[in-house]
């Protein structure tokens, strides 16, 4: 079993520019982050996991993005970043873990499927409240800064994000400040049922930046290159001084906004298949068959290695133990407390008379 190329950073880390010999690995995440994605929806469907967020469409976007950041910075994420969850070094075994809320989830299911978070990778939660991640990472940067630390915090949020509160306060604070963060925005046209066109009647949404002093781009979410030299400019304004950017990365969200609605319902097929032209994957195989460096037959293994790799995952994640119930009680305060022995006491009861299912 080959193992997942999870965790790479750029092989240069100072280079605004894409090296040739970090394409196949980025392609490879990419691959890995679709076959995960689609195997989730299948499973949420056969009723095996409880909730999920598809990431399709966005993968080369995150991926580039994930890429282009330093191990040591932080990211805030919002609930579609599998993506960029890969490039932090996340196995999808840790993600499926979270999914299943297995014993072996680090958050010991006590979130919301699809709300992982990886203190070791510097993943905070997944936010579910819209922008609510936008303010934790200006202040989380102010903080580093103040301490000394030359990393930056990236933030990650969609295009309905942008007409939140908590994204005007956070590039406000941020712009003054000048603290070391990115905003990256992934503009997928659509806000659950509410199209782009609806939320704002802004030009781009990198526009937004100026009202804040902060210089906005706007790049091809779907071109691995253009996300990843913005993001790596960006990085160098943030650790250099310079304060923010906001990035709007388009991209489009080619599967449905989470496994709770139906997007037939408010958009066309036609623009569904005019957005799977543009999609990376295609693209960065020519481009890797174009430079001589791959041909459809490492193309065919690849794909099948990376589906062998999330089955075997799948299959390992499914058998570990449920959580425990009685572990609901843990972690409140470093030991349990007279009454929390007592509450203890009584759901034990309750789980052997039944009367709580684990
Ligand atoms: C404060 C708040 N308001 C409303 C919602 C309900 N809600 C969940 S996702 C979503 C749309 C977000 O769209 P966007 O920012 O474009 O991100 P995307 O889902 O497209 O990645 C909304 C309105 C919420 N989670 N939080
Ligand atoms: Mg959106």
């Amino acid at each position: 079993m080959a193992q997942s190329v999870a965790g790479r950073v750029a092989t240069d880390a100072s280079a605004t520019e894409l090296a040739s010999e970090d394409l196949e690995p980025i392609y490879r995440t990419i691959l890995l982050a679709r076959a995960l994605d689609e195997r989730c929806l299948t499973m949420q469907r056969q009723g095996r996991i409880g909730f999920y967020a598809p990431v399709m469409g966005q993968e080369a976007a995150q991926v580039a993005c994930g890429w282009a950041l330093n191990p040591k910075d932080w990211v805030f994420p919002s609930y579609r970043e599998l993506g960029l969850a890969l490039t932090r070094g996340v196995t999808p075994g840790e993600l499926l873990n979270q999914f299943f809320g297995n014993s072996s989830d680090r958050l010991r299911g006590r979130q919301m499927p699809n709300h992982y978070g990886f203190r070791d990778r510097n993943f905070v939660v997944s936010s579910s409240p819209i922008g609510t991640q936008i303010i934790q990472a200006v202040g989380a940067a102010l903080a580093a800064r103040r301490r000394n630390d030359a990393l930056v915090t990236a933030t990650f949020f969609g295009d309905g994000a942008t007409s939140s509160n908590d994204f005007h306060a956070g590039l406000n604070f941020g712009g003054v400040f000048r603290t070391p963060t990115i905003f990256f925005c992934q503009n997928n046209g659509w806000a659950i049922s509410f199209p782009r066109s609806r939320q704002t009647a802004a030009k781009t949404l990198a526009d937004k930046g100026a009202a804040y002093g902060i210089p906005g781009v706007v790049v091809d979410g779907n071109d691995v290159h253009q996300v990843f030299r913005a993001v790596r400019e960006a990085r160098a304004r943030a650790v250099s001084g310079e304060g923010p950017t906001l990035i709007e990365a388009q991209v489009y969200r080619l599967g449905p906004h989470s496994t709770s609605d139906d997007p037939r319902r408010y958009r066309t097929e036609s623009e569904v298949a005019e957005w799977k032209q543009r999609d990376s994957i295609e693209r960065l195989k020519h481009e890797l068959i174009d430079a001589g460096r791959w041909s459809e037959a490492q193309d065919a293994e690849l794909l099948e290695e990376v589906r062998a790799e999330v089955a075997t995952a799948v299959n390992r994640a499914e058998a570990v133990a449920p959580t425990d119930p009685l572990t609901i009680l843990d972690d409140v305060f470093a030991s349990r407390t007279p009454e929390l022995e007592e509450q203890r006491r009584q759901l034990e009861e309750m789980l052997r008379m039944g009367l709580v299912k684990p």
